[in-house]
């Protein structure tokens, strides 16, 4: 047989990007975050609950967390006398709409009765008047409450106990007592200690860290610990994931509990942009730690949030404007909970060359070059022959011909090709009249 080297070579190149699902934005964020195992929620207000805020609150988050209505001084501020309005509102609108609750919260030095603050307390009757107020509100939601904020901010910036009236009158046993209190009177509920600026790995942090591991020494029933993340726009803590990863490998679950980006009003663009960064960079550093049960937003829209009034000339801080519009960090959000990619990127880029010619037939070399980050992990290459051609034998690939589609994938010893690298298959074929190469190639 004739056999004659075609001097100059057919090259094509194509490649195939794999864009995420279009459909995930718009998805409903508790949909999302559920189907990744986790819950997105969000603190509302008891007293919006209707109309268009209600209607967003119950579309796109799976958990609720009153703001304040379950804190001591709205349910007991005179002594004796409670009043679950708000509470008992949230808990209701929560179960109408097949939501959870975070309960919020239990111990706290703020927002305190001022009978509690204001009176003369023995440790002893201190410690019983925490433990009854526990047993009340605990016991009044048992078995409807999914997590406790059961002590808050219990920590000095330095990492040590923070003299509250708790901690000034009992020392840290307090917060040993209110957990066990807690779990006597909903022992269904999972167990938090929260507090703000623990979100880094630094001074705070390792004294909370400390905290639990004494908590747990002594089986104390803390199940989790929450990381507020009341944070500062362009500035999420590089060590947000690791410092995560070190309380789940304590043995507790973690949460981020009341997230929220302030930015410097007016709000741009560009500032919005950084913001949607900055929300999935949470999102992805909860999802990426197991034990990451889920994220609360403190407020979902900028109407219902506190940092207008604690610092002035700041907003703009959650994901929904104040006219109920989302904005780009929803789609931080959005797209950091969409469903995983495939591990291979699927970039890669197609090279063909007819190496040689004859009289009715044809050798041709096809290369699969890695154009992506992360290694190709198979591969198929899919063409159409333009002029007639049949595949009659492959090499380094099975190759199958239906019509003029043409379809070769790697076999075994082929499959992985790492970022940057190539790797290459031939085939012979047939033809008659003209032999002109692919136009495009399909690679994945
Ligand atoms: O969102 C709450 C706001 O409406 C109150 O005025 C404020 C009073 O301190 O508390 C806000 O919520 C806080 C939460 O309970 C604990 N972590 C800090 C939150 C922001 O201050």
């Amino acid at each position: 047989m004739l056999r004659r080297l075609i001097a100059t070579a057919a090259l094509l190149t194509a490649a195939l990007t794999l864009a995420p699902p279009a459909a995930a934005a718009d998805a409903p964020l508790r949909d999302l975050a559920e189907a990744r195992g986790r819950y997105l929620g969000t603190a509302v207000t008891a007293g919006k609950l209707t109309g268009g805020y209600a209607d967003v609150a119950a579309a796109q988050f799976g958990s609720l967390t009153p703001g304040n209505e379950m804190k001591w001084g709205s349910v007991e501020a005179t002594r004796g006398t409670y009043d679950w309005t708000g509470a008992d509102r949230v808990v209701a609108f929560a179960e109408a709409h097949g939501q959870r609750v975070r309960g919020h919260t239990l111990v706290w030095h703020s927002q305190l009765p001022a009978w509690v603050t204001g009176g003369t307390w023995t440790a002893d009757r201190l410690r019983t008047l925490m433990t009854d107020h526990i047993a009340a509100e605990a016991g009044r939601y048992k078995g409807r409450i999914d997590h406790w904020d059961v002590v808050n901010e219990p920590l000095n910036e330095d990492g040590t106990l923070r003299q509250s009236v708790f901690g000034a009158t009992l020392g840290e046993s307090y917060v040993a007592d209110a957990f066990r209190a807690a779990r006597a009177a909903d022992p269904a509920a999972k167990l938090y200690l929260n507090d703000y600026s623990t979100d880094a790995i630094g001074a705070k942090s390792d004294g909370m860290y400390a905290l639990v591991e004494r908590l747990l020494a002594q089986g104390v029933p803390v199940d989790g610990v929450g990381f507020q993340a009341h944070l500062v726009l362009g500035q999420v803590p590089a060590s947000l994931e690791a410092n995560l990863r070190r309380f789940a490998e304590l043995g507790v679950d973690v949460a981020i509990t009341e997230l929220d980006i302030r930015m410097p009003l007016p709000a741009t663009e560009a500032k919005l942009a950084q913001q949607k960064a900055d929300y999935a960079a949470v999102q992805r550093a909860c999802l990426a730690v197991t034990r990451c049960a889920g994220v609360t937003v403190w407020g979902f829209t900028d109407s219902d949030s506190w940092i207008p009034d604690f610092f002035p000339g700041q907003g703009a801080a959650t994901p929904y404007d104040e006219a109920l519009a989302p904005k780009p960090a929803r789609a931080g959000l959005a797209e950091a909970l969409a469903p995983d990619t495939p591990p291979a990127p699927g970039v890669c880029s197609v090279t063909y060359a007819v190496t040689s010619q004859w009289t009715g037939g044809f050798t041709a070399q096809v290369t699969v070059r890695n154009t992506g980050t992360a290694p190709l992990n198979g591969w198929t290459v899919r063409w159409t022959q333009p002029a007639g051609q049949r595949v009659t034998q492959a090499w380094n690939a099975t190759a199958t011909q239906t019509g003029a589609e043409v379809t070769a994938t790697n076999l075994s010893y082929n499959a992985t090709v790492p970022p940057g690298g190539s790797t290459a298959f031939g085939f012979n074929g047939s033809w008659s009249g003209t032999n002109p190469p692919p136009t495009a190639f399909a690679c994945s």
